[in-house]
């Protein structure tokens, strides 16, 4: 099986070292977390399975791989100059450059040198006695740091299913999240592409271009919208930069954290004529902002199934095969899963070579040494891309052995559903911070702008606390109960919460079924954050003080004071269903 290559990095362990924190990863949130820490003069050590930084964006190199939010938004917007310097080429960014953009920050802002690559931590344990975490690594280090971060990402472990055969099949087997460092040339081979999700509707128009012949074996078929992406217009770029601060509120202050137009009226208010001009305008601007053209499609059934409608005659209209076009459409809710983005794919499915292998009814049932046996027929393939997803939201939680206060492990109390108080920590695990962890807008809000507001949250936590000379913070239980049962009462009210999605854990057999994100609007969410903040760190129990007598100042970072447009984005505004939601 080919997996990305790992750089031998020969170093030392670091045994008996003492960190004011340690960081797990370094992608975005491990970075930036990193640049904060440092800039309140703590010491931090972060360690990365990889051999470089970019978190996802260092291991999604499959062909095609591709950023669905707007580039000139799916960026760090702490430093302005960053900002003005750095030029994207593409409307929405391949995987390259996002990951050149990552390295560009590592050296502008001096991160590497304390970041060690190639090291995975396999264990975080919450030492009672020292108020302390003790984390080890698979290369030998064992450091104690007062708090412990968790920069794991949302979507970083791999679900790679268990094929009976696998170690049979004779060719590589590639999982898209995974994908090799050296270019995988796939020219005149039989290639089977396992999935249909958004790695897969990526990777497979660029994959058909080179091999000889493609089999896609689809178990839940996608509604896909264009992504008609162009080379970025340097007008279009100026005049983005001359208002960056200002494109950086008004992205705060959306539901989903980056911006676009998006209408509030319904769908149901319309006429059919109507809609159909308002789904086609929307359908050329591409991209997420679809699902804007109405407010409640992700809130009403009969709303949702009009633009369902809409998608479905899309696919229709491009694939020829009329067979071909009935598998490739979904009946599910439209945008219940992660809607995808896509350059070319249904078009695929016209090429002569590019077949398509319907498993929704058996699974697949073994891989040969020469092919993959579905539906009692073998289909001879000369590699495997599995473009299967990830153990979404707390898989990377799982893969470490997190022990907190009274040896209570990570994965014991989230056995049935990761439970946290605001997605940033959870109860029993003092000093452990979760960047865009399970219960926070995460994956529903722009993923970068979401690691921002959670950094800036912990380094204005930790300058309070060393305000008031305290030790530990931890989530008492009431709070993160109450928290739990908001996050799962809000998903009840969108439509996203019945389709069968990575969301809710329903990808991954066994996985307890719960909604794991906050689908509740990032501006909402950030104001409720504020206030917790503002009210003394409400929900938490802060030991250890010694000045009590201080007057803490509030150390909230200014450009969360983000204003919330109630007229669309309110707890009355989602009651009403008339919030929409990307
Ligand atoms: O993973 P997925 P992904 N046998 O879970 C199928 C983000 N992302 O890597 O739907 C056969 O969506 C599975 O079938 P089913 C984005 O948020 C963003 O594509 O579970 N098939 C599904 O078809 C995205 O949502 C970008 O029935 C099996 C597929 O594999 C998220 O990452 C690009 C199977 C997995 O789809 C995850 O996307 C890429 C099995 N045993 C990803 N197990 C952009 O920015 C699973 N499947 C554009």
């Amino acid at each position: 099986m080919s997996i990305s290559k790992k750089a031998t990095e020969s170093r030392d362990a670091e045994v008996d070292v003492k960190y004011d924190a340690v960081i797990v990863g370094a992608g975005f949130a491990g970075m930036y977390m990193l640049h904060r820490l440092r800039g309140q003069g703590l010491s931090a050590r972060v360690f990365e399975a990889g051999t470089g930084v970019g978190g996802t964006w260092y291991w999604n190199r499959y062909p095609g791989a591709r950023c669905d939010i707007m580039s000139m938004q799916y960026s760090y917007s702490f430093s302005e100059e960053l900002d003005q310097e750095w030029n994207w080429s593409e409307k929405y960014s391949p995987q390259p450059d996002i990951l050149a953009y990552a390295e560009h920050v590592a050296e502008r802002f001096d991160l590497r040198k304390d970041i060690r690559f190639n090291t995975r931590v396999t264990a975080a344990t919450f030492d009672e006695e020292a108020k302390r975490w003790q984390v080890e690594t698979d290369q030998g280090d064992v450091i104690s740091a007062q708090f412990c971060i968790m920069a794991v990402g949302c979507l970083s472990s791999a679900n790679m299913p268990d094929f009976e055969g696998i170690d049979d099949f004779e060719g590589p087997v590639y999982h898209t999240g995974h994908w090799p460092h050296e270019e995988v040339d796939f020219t005149g081979q039989r290639v089977g592409v396992i999935g249909t999700g958004s790695s897969a509707i990526q990777s497979i128009p660029i994959i058909a271009q080179q091999a000889a012949e493609l089999t896609v074996f689809q178990r839940t078929p996608n509604y896909s919208v264009p992504a008609w992406n162009e080379m970025m217009d340097p007008d279009e770029e100026r005049a983005v930069k001359a208002e960056y601060p200002a494109l950086r509120e008004k992205m705060r202050s959306r539901p989903t954290g980056f911006y676009f137009e998006f209408n509030t009226q319904p769908a149901l208010d319309a006429t059919p004529e109507e809609r159909e001009g308002q789904y086609e305008t929307f359908w050329s601007r591409g991209g997420l902002p679809f699902l804007g053209a109405y407010g409640d499609l992700l809130f009403e059934k009969e709303a949702n199934d009009t633009i369902a409608e809409f998608g479905r005659r899309k696919i229709r209209d491009v694939v020829d095969d009329p067979a071909t076009a009935d598998l490739l459409c979904p009946d599910d809710i439209f945008g219940g899963k992660r809607l995808c983005v896509d350059s070319g794919y249904f078009e695929t499915y016209n090429l002569p070579h590019v077949s398509l292998v319907d498993i929704s009814e058996r699974p697949i049932e073994r891989l040969t040494k020469q092919g993959i046996v579905a539906n009692g027929t073998e289909y001879p393939v000369d590699a495997i891309v599995c473009a299967t997803g990830f153990a979404a939201m707390t898989g990377s939680f799982d893969n470490i052995r997190i022990t907190g206060r009274n040896g209570l492990a990570l994965t014991e109390k989230w056995r049935a559903g990761p439970r946290t108080y605001l997605g940033l920590s959870t109860a029993g695990f003092p000093n452990m911070f979760m960047i865009t962890g399970p219960g926070s807008p995460s994956v529903l809000a722009s993923m970068i702008q979401a690691i921002e507001q959670h950094v800036d949250w912990m380094s204005d936590c930790i300058s309070h606390m060393r305000d008031i000379g305290a030790q530990t913070i931890e989530a008492e239980v009431n709070y993160e109960d109450d928290w739990v049962e908001h996050v799962n009462e809000v998903a009840k009210i969108s439509l996203r919460s019945t389709s069968s999605s990575w969301y809710l854990g329903a990808n991954v057999p066994g996985r307890p079924r719960v909604f794991m994100p906050y689908i509740g609007g990032f501006p909402i969410y950030v104001d409720k954050c504020n206030e917790v903040m503002t009210k003394g760190f409400e929900g938490f129990t802060l030991d250890g003080t010694k000045n009590s007598d201080a007057q803490p100042r509030v150390h909230l970072t200014e450009r969360w004071r983000v204003p919330v447009d109630t007229d669309v984005i309110s707890p009355a505004a989602i009651a009403a269903k008339r919030v929409p939601i990307v």
